[in-house]
């Protein structure tokens, strides 16, 4: 069943009529034929799924998801395929090896798996082979705790996948864990001894398992798009290469993930659960779940609607990435509801916006917009708006390009967007029908590739957000920060801290609308903090606030503009705790608009 919320999302899209009328759709498959025929996965070239298809589905599936984070009747909350791990569950290695007697996974619906990938605009799916649990969701000849021999199930479900994979048209991969094995003793935090107590090494498990089962891997399954090697820890560098040799051997045309270990792999997979702030260059993913946890949790009901999801999938190919987003399917091999209702509804909006993802260029501002995000191809910007502005009006900072056109894409075609140039700014006025839409896709025809100033604009509607990523900064540090929420789920941030007297964080930003601005500072730090927020050549304000150790947004007050066009601002934390202080960002907010031309003086 659908959550209301999901429903309504999905009710909104189809009841402002964008559902593809079948002309259209034939329509728009011709403007977009090209990519779309040539991304068909028994076409694709090596990496070609990765880098022109730029959306995956990722699977965690194993014995953990039969617990779904719950042991003895008591929950752990974290990522499930840790479970037992010391620090959630601690299950000792036989009794979790005894698991596998009741893993009977009979709703598993391979096909009803592929179909769904398909329909959520997926171009391939990389599920678990083995996790760090040891366990082989395979037919595994060199090891036994696998899925055929040690569980009543009897039967490999990586075959149908694979199968049902190639029947709908989508590329198919794998998950190996080459380094960490929790079960079998020499493994990376396995048991340090075998059956009979002898002491076991690193070379024991990878000659006896790790190899044996990449070879399977690779050899019974098809042509694979990627191996997924994950948390090389401090294995050796001779082991990844032996890896690294039998993929290329065996799967010539497959991509191998840089988490195999230094620096082998064809790609970059950034940190988990990441759409990166700034523009990277070169081939990298970003991995991405449904709901918090990678593997099946009872309790896991955050789910990511459909309009989150597009925003993360649209935001990491406006960077320059791959976005690959996970299910993890409950024990019995069923896939939470939501989770699919999520991706078939923000499936069939990518459906009627292929172009805004497929073989899609990065944004040539680097990083978001106030509003939302652009993706290139050519000479078209598609601008994807998340936020709409409440009067339709799109702000564009630094386009310096020709426009030729601007339309709003629907189903039924397209509708005229105006637009006006106004010194280094771009003001489109978006159709009132584009209130309805789920995510409003905005179409800019230019007479030439792209240039653009990547000065920040300060949106003269939306609050605009500075992140100290962007800052120059002096007179104090600037970090990048990873801290877990539950077990295993990763946050991020560039923060600064450490504030000398004189030390500042400052961007350079380009004005639309002189007036004052509302700042607000996002950072954590202990006890009270004051704050010195200002424009250089022009206004100084200060304040205090209270602090705390999660970040936190905190009003400073009204600072003015004088002029339009480009100023410095800069954020110092000039009293108190000053060496716990961590800024993560500044966010300016249009209160009263002073521009000579501007008819009311208050817009907020
Ligand atoms: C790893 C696994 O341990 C985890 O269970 C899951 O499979 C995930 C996709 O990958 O966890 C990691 C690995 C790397 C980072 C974070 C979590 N990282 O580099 O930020």
């Amino acid at each position: 069943m659908m959550s209301l919320y999901q429903r309504s999302a999905c009710l909104i899209a189809l009841a402002s009529a964008l559902l593809p009328h079948p002309a259209c759709a034939q329509e728009m498959d011709k403007m977009w034929g090209d990519s779309v025929v040539k991304l068909r996965a028994e076409d694709a070239s090596r990496g070609q799924l990765f880098a022109d298809g730029n959306y995956a589905m990722f699977i965690h599936w194993g014995l953990y998801s039969q617990l779904g984070n719950k042991v003895d009747g008591k929950t752990y909350y974290g990522i499930g395929e840790w479970i037992m791990n010391k620090r959630m569950a601690g299950i000792p290695v036989p009794e979790y090896m005894d698991l596998a007697k009741t893993f009977n996974p009979e709703k598993f619906d391979a096909k009803a798996i592929a179909q769904l990938a398909k329909d959520a605009g997926m171009k391939y799916i990389i599920i678990t082979s083995k996790h760090h649990d040891g366990f082989a969701m395979f037919d595994s000849k060199s090891n036994d705790f696998n899925v055929v021999k040690a569980t009543p199930y009897k039967h490999d479900p990586m075959k149908d996948l694979a199968k049902a994979c190639k029947e709908v048209g989508i590329g198919f991969g794998f998950y190996y864990s080459h380094n960490q094995d929790w079960t079998f003793p020499g493994g990376n935090n396995g048991p340090a001894t075998d059956a009979d107590g002898k002491s076991a090494n690193f070379d024991d498990y990878f000659l006896k398992k790790c190899l044996p089962q990449v070879k399977e891997i690779t050899t019974e399954y098809g042509p694979i798009e990627i191996v997924w090697f994950d948390t090389p820890g401090n294995m050796p560098k001779k082991y990844v290469e032996e890896l690294v040799a039998v993929v290329r051997k065996n799967q010539p045309n497959a991509m191998i993930c840089g988490r195999a270990g230094h620096g082998l792999g064809d790609y970059q997979s950034i940190g988990d659960m990441e759409v990166p702030i700034e523009n990277i260059d070169g081939l990298w993913e970003s991995v991405d779940t449904t709901n918090d946890s990678w593997a099946y949790a009872w309790y896991d009901t955050n789910w990511k609607t459909p309009g989150e999801i597009l925003r993360r999938l649209i935001s990491t190919v406006a960077r320059g990435g791959t976005y690959m987003l996970n299910i993890g399917p409950r024990g019995d091999g069923s896939v939470p509801e939501h989770a699919a209702d999520s991706l078939r509804c923000s499936g069939e909006w990518i459906k009627r916006h292929p172009a805004v993802v497929y073989g899609a260029a990065p944004s040539p501002w680097g990083h978001a917009l106030p509003w939302g995000d652009v993706t290139v191809r050519d000479n078209k910007l598609f601008l994807s708006v998340f936020d709409r502005p409440t009067d339709g009006k799109l702000h564009l900072p630094g386009l310096k390009t020709e426009i030729r056109s601007a339309r709003w894409l629907t189903a039924s075609g397209s509708q005229p967007v105006t637009y006006q140039r106004d010194g280094t700014w771009t003001c489109l006025t978006l159709p009132p029908g584009t209130l309805n839409a789920l995510v409003p896709v905005i179409e800019v025809t230019l007479a030439a590739p792209p240039e653009v100033d990547r000065t920040f604009g300060i949106d003269p509607k939306g609050p605009t957000e500075l992140d100290v990523h962007f800052a120059s900064v002096k007179g104090a540090t600037r970090n990048s920060k990873r801290w877990m929420e539950k077990f295993g789920e990763w946050k991020h941030t560039v923060e600064v801290t450490d504030w000398k007297a004189d030390g500042a964080a400052t961007w350079e930003v380009d004005v639309l609308r002189p007036g004052n601005y509302r700042v607000d500072l996002t950072y954590t730090g202990e006890k009270r903090l004051v704050w010195r927020v200002a424009v250089e050549g022009g206004q100084s304000i200060q304040n205090q606030q209270n602090a705390s150790p999660i970040y936190q947004s905190f009003p400073i007050g009204w600072l003015e503009f004088t002029t339009p066009g480009r100023h410095r601002i800069s954020v110092g934390c000039i009293d108190g705790n000053t060496t716990t202080a961590s800024l993560k960002s500044l966010r300016l907010t249009l209160v009263t608009d002073l521009s000579p031309t501007s008819d009311s003086a208050s817009s907020q």
